[in-house]
């Protein structure tokens, strides 16, 4: 019987797909535009610094058609974030796991944009250039991020690598789990 349903809901999942926004953020330099062509198109792209946004929609990813909103956060961007977050299901937060030196910096801004978001929508972060020799494994990361804080919203952290795409199909894959779990829950 169990199977049965669970076949089910496969079989619905692929007609009916649920269409999940998230938001993409982390300072600048982090990957973030890497990390999404990379996820798109599967290749990597030569970035410049993102002045405003850049959209993509992955489709069928568990079920899910995933639209994916890389922000770039100018001087003014935390103030134009919250209708960004308004309505959105996930939350990444890219980390450039080598830069030792901007990981205070990386851990203040995102708590303050944990307290611009008044929704509890799942937060993954990505301890991203794991391919850089020095790197902080993602056990560091959240250690430096001290995100044993982050205590009222479901939360993750994986490594990976927005150039070459390791454990970009992971992270996706996680995120789209995540996002569908507390879709269930609330
Ligand atoms: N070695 C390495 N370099 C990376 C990786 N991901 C991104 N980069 C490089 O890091 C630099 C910044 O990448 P972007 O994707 O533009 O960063 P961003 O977070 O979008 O930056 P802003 O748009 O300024 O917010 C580029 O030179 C990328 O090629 C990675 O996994 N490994
Ligand atoms: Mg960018």
């Amino acid at each position: 019987m169990g199977s049965l349903v669970s076949s089910i809901q496969c079989f619905c999942r692929r007609i009916y797909p649920m269409n999940a926004r998230v938001v993409m953020l982390g300072l600048d330099g982090a990957g973030k535009t890497t990390i999404l062509y990379r996820m798109k198109l599967n290749m990597t792209v030569c970035t410049i610094p993102t002045v405003g946004f850049n959209v993509e929609t992955l489709d069928h990813v568990n079920g899910m058609c995933l639209t994916m909103w890389d922000i770039g956060l100018g001087a003014k961007g935390r103030q134009m974030l919250r209708p960004y977050l308004t309505n959105s299901h996930g939350l990444v937060f890219v980390v450039d796991s080598k830069d030792a030196t901007r990981l205070k910096e990386a851990k203040e801004t995102l708590f303050r944009l944990l307290e611009d978001d008044d929704t509890n929508m799942p937060l993954l972060v990505l301890a991203n250039k794991q391919d850089l020799e020095g790197a902080h494994s993602p056990l560091e990361i959240s250690v430096d991020l001290e995100l044993e804080k982050v205590t009222y919203r479901k939360w993750d952290i994986l490594g990976c690598c927005g150039s070459t795409g390791d454990g970009l199909l992971e992270a996706v894959e996680r995120l789209s789990a995540m996002i569908r779990e507390h879709e269930h829950k609330s």
